[in-house]
């Protein structure tokens, strides 16, 4: 109906607009289909782009919008029946779920040249940047329903392996070291040395690389890509890090900048130094199996970034001697070698769910006891084998009270760890906090973006806190529990082939073999095996001793 001489193109400068005039005879419906094409030159040569997209463009029109909804129907179908979870007896916790996992699904790129940004595709707070969000956060969901999809993230890692390597010279550093906030690259963070010195998100790569391999058993994955990535990383830190005669030889890594985005540049922050100890022995780990089991490979690979084999001795090293620090007067995990020095604060008088960055010089901030996110908690969480239930409930009683979740990535890991240490008040508040974040525009800044690590927080904390998955090298393991507020809930999990699905009702948990070979696994201490012949099986829930209130 629309033809170019009725529509006028109109630019204020920072927007486009299509402005079309047209007469509807009264009582008639006019209908406008809009078609887009978007393609980049990240994937595109330049020169071509306008004819690439000019001619994905009349595909599209000559396909038709039926065709076109048909093939987002057929998409979104297929991905509801492995990545949909139910929750019955509360319809907003359902609708903020289902919500989380649109936006999760639709960010996920395809191409290996992309990755998901802070804000997925609907905003510009960070700019389209990528940060640990994607590998920490938002990646387990597409691991635990579609593993397809999560190696186009890895690749996207991959693919911006060297300018990791020019980062880590640019920081006098060797090996690679990825940006913090990036897009193609370049260290992009507005707090440039804070941004710098979250040197973790190396490990929150690896995390990712060694959780993908180990569910889809996608070795050629690992030989061709992961491990060099795992390798450069591990070199980087080996070096950053130093064995410090002051600390008895132990490895220690000053100037960093930990999950806790306040304490800017301290030393030792302890999910940090355990992180790179685990990146360490994955690294020698990784090195040994290629070197023994594609010894060309190897040799390729160690020629190529000029690798020695007195490098390996080192991670092995900095591995056994890493110093991490722990107050025996506590009994709790030092957030970092300052924290407990730091001036105590009376909560009372801070605002939560700030960053409270705004309010305060950054020098009084560095002075004050209180963190923005989850930084010990969360290593109770990421490496939970390593800590006794007991561990996790000295420092979340310890940490909770001083943290200002000033950051949407913290309620979720509350939520978890709450879920699993027995504080049923604090994981269902800690949830719903993260479940609505964006839906009811919790941080009143949604209109920049939706929370893209909060919302995948949000499927972690149904998932690991009230399903209590834990999967760890040891093997599967669920802790069923069920919030007061619901009647029950569902889930389905992929895990190394076997999908299974998990109803958790007030009567129990019922784990069922969707499809996949056998599996075995834990539930609340009881061992579970599900098979093609007998796909269905009942458990208890745990009951997790806590606090009652
Ligand atoms: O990556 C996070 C960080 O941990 C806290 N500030 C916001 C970033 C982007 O979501």
């Amino acid at each position: 109906v629309l033809g170019e001489s009725n529509a006028e193109l109109v630019s204020d400068g920072e927007n486009l607009t299509d402005r079309f005039t047209v007469s509807v005879p009264k009582g008639q419906t006019l209908t406008l289909d809009k078609h887009a094409a978007v393609y980049t030159n990240i994937e595109r040569v330049e020169e071509d782009l306008v004819s690439v997209a000019r001619n994905g463009l009349m595909e599209a029109v000559g396909d038709g919008f039926d065709a076109l909804v048909a093939e987002q129907e057929a998409f979104w179908a297929r991905h509801w029946a492995v990545g949909d979870c139910e929750i019955d007896g509360c319809p907003s916790d359902q609708q903020a779920l289902r919500f989380s996992l649109f936006h999760l699904r639709q960010s996920a790129p395809k191409d290996g040249r992309h990755s998901i940004g802070a804000n997925g595709l609907t905003g510009d707070k960070y700019c389209g940047h990528v940060f640990w969000d994607t590998e920490m956060y938002i990646s387990p969901y597409l691991l635990y329903t579609d593993p397809a999809t999560v190696r186009p993230l890895l690749m996207y890692r991959y693919h911006l392996l060297d300018s990791a390597r020019q980062r880590a010279r640019e920081m006098e550093g060797v090996g690679a070291l990825y940006s913090w906030n990036s897009i193609s690259g370049e260290e992009c963070g507005v707090v440039y040395e804070a941004a710098t010195a979250e040197y973790h998100l190396l490990c929150a790569i690896a995390t990712a690389i060694a959780r993908y391999v180990r569910q889809t058993g996608d070795e050629v994955f690992l030989r061709h890509h992961g491990a060099e990535i795992v390798l450069e990383t591990a070199r980087f830190f080996a070096d950053r890090g130093k064995f410090i005669p002051a600390r008895g030889g132990q490895f220690c890594i000053n100037a960093v900048c930990g999950p806790d985005e306040y304490g800017c540049a301290v030393n030792n922050n302890c999910y940090t130094n355990t992180m790179v100890q685990w990146h360490f022995r994955l690294a020698c780990r990784i090195h040994d199996r290629l070197r023994d089991e594609h010894p060309e490979m190897f040799e390729a690979l160690a020629g190529r970034i000029g690798l020695r084999p007195e490098e390996r001795e080192t991670w092995q090293r900095a591995a056994d001697l890493m110093y991490l620090p722990y107050s025996a007067e506590l009994g709790i995990q030092e957030q970092d070698d300052s924290f407990l020095t730091l001036d105590p604060v009376d909560m009372s008088k801070v605002p939560l769910n700030t960053d409270i960055r705004e309010h305060h010089h950054p020098l009084n901030l560095w002075r004050m006891q209180v963190a923005k996110q989850a930084d010990v908690v969360l290593l109770m969480f990421v490496q939970g084998d390593q800590f006794s239930v007991e561990q996790k409930r000295a420092n979340y009683d310890f940490y909770e009270p001083r943290t200002c979740h000033g950051s949407s990535l913290s309620a979720c890991i509350h939520s978890i760890v709450a879920s699993e240490i027995g504080y049923a008040d604090h994981a269902y508040h800690f949830f719903h906090q993260s479940a609505r974040m964006d839906i009811h525009d919790f941080k009143n800044n949604t209109a920049a973006g939706v929370h893209s690590a909060c919302l995948g927080g949000t499927w972690l904390a149904l998932v690991f806190g009230f399903g209590g998955m834990r999967d760890h090298e040891t093997g599967l393991r669920f802790a069923p529990t069920l919030p007061a507020q619901w009647t029950g809930y569902r889930f389905q999990v992929l895990y190394q082939g076997s999908r299974i699905g998990v109803a958790v009702t007030r009567e129990g948990a019922t784990y069922r073999l969707v499809e996949g070979p056998a599996v075995r696994f834990e539930s609340a201490g009881a061992e579970v095996a599900l098979s093609p012949e007998k796909p269905e099986a009942k458990a208890s829930l745990a009951r997790p001793e806590g606090r009652t209130e």
